[in-house]
């Protein structure tokens, strides 16, 4: 096997450790690190994404599969500055006001880490003043919100109605899920787009970046 498919293994596996070696290999080898980071760390990362959403590994084999993917991006982080990489686009992401759940924001965030893009996680419990300041600052090109009870799944509303109230609400594409949240909820409060998944999340937010 190339240093490549170790790497994407490696990750898939959740081995941190041996992820750093092959990263170190890889890059003493002369590959860019940009290649690294696509036909190894992602590419690993994108097929545990894969067999999370088809139910056949779960949460805690992502999420170590997580830890491994941000030891090789760590050490790959100088090299794409200095050749330049740039990400796909931004995500402003959060888990909404009264919501401290972060398991399933945590894997939105690394899909969409995943993904190319860069994130600005705001973290749990966040007010829909936050998320505007953070679009206004930030001018990402999505805006991802996270909520896990009945009880502030009507936050998510709240926010929208926050950025259309700022003036900002034709400036980002709004991203809503979580358990409760369902297909019909996300039309009712005006969101762009429900996904039930955090793989999916990461596509659907890719499908924004061009139209
Ligand atoms: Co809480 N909790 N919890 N809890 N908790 C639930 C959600 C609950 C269903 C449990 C139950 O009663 N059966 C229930 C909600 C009931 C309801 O509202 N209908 C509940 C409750 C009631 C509460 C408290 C009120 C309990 C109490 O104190 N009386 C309290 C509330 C605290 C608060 O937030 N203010 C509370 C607290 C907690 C803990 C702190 C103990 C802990 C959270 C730890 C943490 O997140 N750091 C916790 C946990 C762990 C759960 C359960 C057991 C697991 C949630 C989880 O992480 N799932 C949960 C029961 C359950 O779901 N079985 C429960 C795994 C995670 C990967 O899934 O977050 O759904 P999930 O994310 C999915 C998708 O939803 C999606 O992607 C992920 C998968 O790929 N997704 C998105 C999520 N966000 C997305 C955004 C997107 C797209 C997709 O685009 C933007």
């Amino acid at each position: 096997m190339s240093v490549l498919e170790n790497l994407s293994a490696a990750v898939q596996k959740g081995r941190a450790k041996e992820v750093e070696t092959l990263v170190r290999e890889a890059l003493e080898s002369g590959l860019t690190a940009q290649s690294i980071l696509d036909g190894g760390l992602l590419k690993g990362m994108g097929l545990i994404g894969e067999r999370f959403k088809n139910n056949e590994v779960f949460v805690p084999a992502v999420l170590i599969a997580a830890r491994a993917l941000s030891k090789g991006t760590e050490l790959l982080k100088s090299r794409l500055l200095e050749e330049g990489v740039k990400p796909i686009g931004s995500v402003v992401l959060g888990t909404v006001k009264g919501d401290l759940h972060d398991i399933g924001k945590n894997l939105v965030k690394m899909m969409l880490e995943g993904a190319g893009f860069r994130v600005i996680d705001l973290g749990v419990d966040v007010p829909s003043e936050r998320f505007v300041e953070a679009v206004r600052e930030h001018r990402p090109d999505v805006l991802a919100l996270s909520a896990l009870l009945t009880t502030t799944m009507g936050q998510q509303e709240a926010v929208i109605k926050a950025l259309t109230a700022a003036g900002l609400r034709d400036k980002v594409k709004v991203m809503v899920g979580g358990a409760p949240i369902t297909q019909s909820f996300c039309e009712q409060i005006g969101a762009d787009a429900y996904t039930s998944d955090a793989a999916s999340a990461a596509e659907t937010a890719k499908t924004f970046l061009t139209a």
